[in-house]
């Protein structure tokens, strides 16, 4: 095969413990099992698999305040940030797959550490930036952004091993695509920070062409810095994803949902990869299952520069006959 400078540094995070339904640590096997480390390597895509990151197992952790799972989620973020800095550090572009979404803490930390100032690209049906103190469900999982932000550095308090985390991306680097079930915190923060949002609402009344290019307009405009996104695989419909733990209603379509990652791929500045929340046990069948993998897997080779018009290596000769 023909490796063109792409190079996929796959990294396995089976951790559910940011939100309370079991299943979601088995994300990373499943979506390898699904063929994705071949699938990539047929492309024309360098693939090194570090395995799955080895999470301590916290036994004492009582919540603090509302929030749930406080130390074994920081302990579990600590972990994957050293590992994403390996896999960057290594020249790779980093896919974590998930588990669930407190995981882009580490991810996107680990990668801020090893290549510096940031874009992220958040594309889920939520926000996931509730501060620990206005979070009513006291999941993590609907918190890392807030975590992640130096604007909301002084509204996040102490807590247990995360000592280690400092703010990494500024407001002004964020752009969301995809939501329709935003707390009125969340809103109120995105307000606050004046934060890029393309809901539901931006995607029907501009068309997904329309939100990619406004959104590499944006963040080119503020700088061209290496593009981490994170992908929650609740962005897409529950028709097409409903294996995941809290689906919402009027998601993406699979075109749009792929269009996103071809796009993001196209600009060169793809630099890491979040893969996330989908959990089998949340399916009521076997097809809900496979379609919702499935789904995981192309939207990463999307990533990966696979183009549904088509591709071959830079050196295809035709056969002579
Ligand atoms: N905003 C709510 C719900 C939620 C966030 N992320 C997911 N659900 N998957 C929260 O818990 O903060
Ligand atoms: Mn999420
Ligand atoms: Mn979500």
């Amino acid at each position: 095969h023909h490796h063109h400078g792409r190079s996929a540094g796959i990294i396995g995070a089976p951790f559910s413990r940011g939100q309370p339904r079991g299943g979601v640590e088995r994300g990373p096997d499943l979506i390898r099992a699904a063929g994705l480390l071949n699938r990539l390597h047929e492309q024309g895509c360098a693939v090194k698999d570090y395995g799955n990151v080895a999470f301590e197992d916290v036994v004492q952790d009582e919540p603090v305040g509302l929030v749930k799972r406080v130390r074994a989620v920081g302990s579990a973020n600590q972990r994957l940030s050293e590992a994403v800095q390996a896999v960057k550090r290594d020249g790779h572009t980093s896919v974590m797959l998930g588990g669930d979404h407190s995981l882009a803490i580490g991810s996107i930390h680990g990668h801020s550490a090893a290549v510096g100032d940031l874009s992220v690209v958040w594309v889920d049906a939520h926000a996931d930036i509730n501060t620990p103190l206005s979070s009513y469900t006291g999941n993590i999982h609907g918190q890392p952004m807030s975590y992640l932000l130096h604007e909301l550095h002084t509204k996040i308090p102490v807590l247990p091993n995360f000592s280690w985390l400092k703010p990494c991306v500024w407001a002004k680097d964020l752009v969301y695509v995809g939501l329709r079930d935003v707390d009125p915190a969340e809103h109120y923060i995105l307000k606050l920070l004046g934060v890029k949002v393309f809901s539901m609402s931006e995607v029907d009344q501009l068309g997904v062409s329309r939100v990619m290019e406004e959104t590499c307009d944006y963040l080119s405009a503020r700088g061209k810095k290496p593009i981490h996104l994170s992908y929650d695989i609740d962005a897409i419909d529950p028709s097409v994803t409903p294996v995941t733990g809290t689906p919402v209603a009027g998601g993406l379509t699979y075109r749009e949902g792929v269009y996103i990652a071809e796009h993001l791929s196209q600009t060169g500045l793809l630099s890491a990869v979040d893969l996330v929340e989908v959990n089998p046990l949340r399916g009521q069948t076997e097809e809900d299952v496979r379609s919702t993998v499935s789904t995981a897997v192309e939207l990463l080779l999307a990533c990966f520069g696979r183009l549904r018009g088509g591709n071959h290596p830079l050196d295809y000769r035709l056969p002579e006959p």
